[in-house]
This record gives C-alpha cells, sequence and structure tokens, in this order.
C-alpha cells in the first residue's frame, strides 16, 4: 500500500467522570488522531500520551512534533508490503513508542481495509467478543467507593480495578472486599510506592486481589522482582513494559506474574503481537489495557484484546461510559461482561465528521 497523504487531528474531549489516580485527575482528553489514505481506503490511528509527562515521559506536543516533522516524511509517498516494513522505516529513531503507534496503528488499519479483512484476522485473534473489567478512580470517601463498585458490578463488568495510592489503600480496597467477597477484584497503583512499602503490600497481600498493577517505579524491574519474591498476589507490569524484550526480561527475572498490554505504549500492533508471543512461552496471562481511548483507539485494542493469550478482563469497557459522544459511529458497547469485536474491514469503525468538527482543536493535511 502507498501512502498518498494525511491528516493530523488535534481533538479535545470531555470525559464524563473525573478520573483521579495516584498521578493526577482527568476531566478531559487531549487526542491526536492521524489518518493516513491510500488505495482508495482510509486508515486511523490515536495517540495515547497525555499533556504532562505523569504516566509515561511522553507528552501530546512532543509526539505532535514527531509525526508531524519526523515520522510522515518518512513515510508519505511510500509504499509498505505490510505493517512490519512500516515499522522498520521507522525503527532508527529511538523511543517516543506511543507517537510511532499513532502512524503504525493507522498503518494497520489502511492495510487491512485494502485486504478487505478485519484487523484481528491478521493479527492472529481468534474470539468474536473479549471479556472485560472497568478502572475506577480515586474517589471521595470509603461510601461512594462501595457504592461505585456495585453499580459497576450491577453493569455486569467481569472485574472492578479500583486506583489506589499512599494513604488510599489498604481500607478502601478492604471495604470493598467486606462488602463483595467474591468480587473479582485488582488495584493499580501507577508506580506511586517503593519497597520501603512492604507493610502495605503485605495487608494488601491478605485481600484476595488478582493481582496488584503497577506498584513500584514506572521504569523499574529490579525491584518489582524482589517486591514478587515477598507477597503471594501476581503482580501485574504496565508502565514497565514498553517492548517484547521488556516483557522477555521481566518475565525471566519474575518480576511480574501478569501483563496490561496496551498496544500505543509498546509502539503498535506489531510489537504488541510480539510481547503476545513472549508471554505465551512463559505460560504468563495478559489483558488489554485502556488509556481512556476514543472510539479509535478503543477499537483497535478491542481486536488486539481478541488473541488467545487475552485471558483476563481488559479495560476495554463500554464507549459510553466516556463519552457523550464519540468520535465513531459504531456503538462500542459491552454486553454481559463482553465486548464485540467491530465487524468489517480494518478495524470495523467509521469517523463521526459531525463529532469531529466539534471537537477538533486544529487539523493539517499532508502530500507528499
Ligand atoms: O494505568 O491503566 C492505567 C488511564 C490512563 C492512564 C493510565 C491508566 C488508565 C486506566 C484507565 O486505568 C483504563 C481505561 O478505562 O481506559
Ligand atoms: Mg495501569
Amino acid at each position: 500500500v502507498t501512502i498518498e497523504s494525511a491528516e493530523l487531528r488535534l481533538l479535545e474531549l470531555p470525559l464524563k467522570f473525573r478520573f483521579e489516580t495516584s498521578f493526577g485527575v482527568q476531566t478531559k482528553r487531549t487526542i491526536l488522531l492521524l489518518t493516513l489514505r491510500g488505495g482508495g481506503m482510509e486508515g486511523y490511528g490515536e495517540g495515547v500520551m497525555e499533556r504532562l509527562p505523569s504516566y509515561r515521559e511522553e507528552v501530546v506536543p512532543g509526539a505532535e512534533y514527531l509525526v508531524r516533522e519526523v515520522f510522515l516524511p518518512k513515510v508519505l509517498g511510500q509504499s509498505f508490503a505490510n505493517p512490519a516494513q512500516l515499522e522498520a522505516a521507522l525503527a532508527p529513531f529511538r523511543g517516543n513508542r506511543m507517537a510511532k503507534a499513532i502512524v503504525e496503528m493507522a498503518f494497520w488499519d489502511l492495510w487491512a481495509r485494502c485486504l478487505g479483512v478485519p484487523l484481528q484476522s491478521l493479527l492472529g485473534g481468534t474470539r468474536e467478543r473479549v471479556p472485560v473489567g472497568v478502572s475506577l478512580g480515586i474517589q471521595p470517601s470509603i461510601e461512594t467507593t462501595v457504592d461505585v463498585v456495585e453499580r459497576h458490578i450491577a453493569q455486569q463488568y467481569k472485574r472492578i480495578k479500583l486506583k489506589i495510592k499512599p494513604g488510599w489503600d489498604v481500607e478502601p480496597v478492604r471495604a470493598v472486599r467486606e462488602a463483595f467477597p467474591d468480587l473479582t477484584m485488582t488495584v493499580d497503583a501507577n508506580s506511586a510506592y517503593s519497597l520501603s512499602d512492604a507493610r502495605t503490600f503485605a495487608q494488601l497481600d491478605e485481600l484476595g486481589l488478582d493481582y496488584i498493577e503497577q506498584p513500584l517505579a514506572y521504569d523499574d524491574l529490579h525491584d518489582h522482582a524482589k517486591l514478587q519474591s515477598l507477597i503471594r498476589t501476581p503482580l501485574c507490569l504496565d508502565e514497565s513494559i514498553l517492548s517484547a524484550q521488556d516483557a522477555r526480561k521481566a518475565l525471566t527475572t519474575d518480576a511480574g506474574r501478569v501483563l496490561n498490554v496496551k498496544p500505543a505504549r509498546c509502539g503498535g500492533l506489531t510489537e504488541s503481537v510480539r510481547i503476545h508471543a513472549v508471554a505465551q512461552s512463559f505460560g504468563v496471562p495478559l489483558w488489554m489495557g485502556g488509556m481512556l481511548e476514543a472510539g479509535v483507539g478503543r477499537a483497535h485494542n478491542i481486536h488486539v484484546a481478541s488473541l488467545p493469550g487475552f485471558t483476563k478482563p481488559g479495560d476495554v469497557s463500554s464507549a459510553s461510559r466516556y463519552w457523550e459522544h464519540d468520535i465513531v459511529h459504531e456503538a462500542l458497547e459491552a454486553d454481559q461482561g463482553e465486548m464485540p469485536v467491530p465487524a468489517g474491514a480494518g478495524t470495523g469503525v467509521t469517523l463521526n465528521h459531525d463529532v469531529l468538527k466539534r471537537v477538533t482543536v486544529r487539523s493539517e493535511d499532508f502530500r507528499p
């Protein structure tokens, strides 16, 4: 497929809820949305980086610069036989995997649409529906926490994840456990703790959690391995895994026993398939993470989550939970705790230009 033209938009989308994590509060998302055109088709990619480097280092302005000034000039007017070839064209540039993923994922979508097949069938995904859970932000009180959990159990999500931070951990988690003894529950610290918090982890270890997500530093594997040797509850790595090589190093050292895959954190779909292969060879379960994506990123994630190794419920919750009006026409809604894989070629979603017009801050067209 030859990449004939591109369009890069910057969107601002208000969230329906206030999302508090150990690293801050989000009430809206600022999203880079890329369209690649070729062979009479369009493919779409969505950025997941934030305005501030509080999850990982990448930020929207940095990614916008790289996509406009560096990555698009490398691929515009070029022909790539497959996504791995496009990945190779961007390989000389170090890091910046979220920025690369915008281009890589848009090209996967374009390629699949040109071939006329669903993305999942090119990735090795087999399931028609993927199990989903929900990630709940830090609440103002224990009472509201139990209430919010109850409301989401009623919506049949298969796992509830609670965000925690120092000072907001054992107490709320214990209260939810006492209210719902059989609930599949996890916690996500977004790197807010250190090994000196061993006492907190010993207490969390008694609460029947399915796993504890990214408790320690975002760039650390060594201390996670130490912590894993001290507790029975599996650790799940999120921020620390950017590649299949990171996954190999984590799993050989027992730094975690579960992996959260976010394709856009790892440079895109090709690297996600490699991470899947590494995890399968270690017998380690995967689940699909989320970065509060709009419809394009969410659809990509659902296709990847249909691979066989994604056995635990993912953070690909119903789009209507996040947005009053999503940027795609298709309703991405979970049903009985399962998200159907969108049908049709590529990701299977189409842009809703009425909504896009209202949320676009700026947009730019590119030709070779
Ligand atoms: O750590 O998984 C995370 C959202 C933004 C940044 C990091 C994370 C999250 C979530 C939300 O947990 C998952 C979602 O519902 O998309
Ligand atoms: Mg996480």
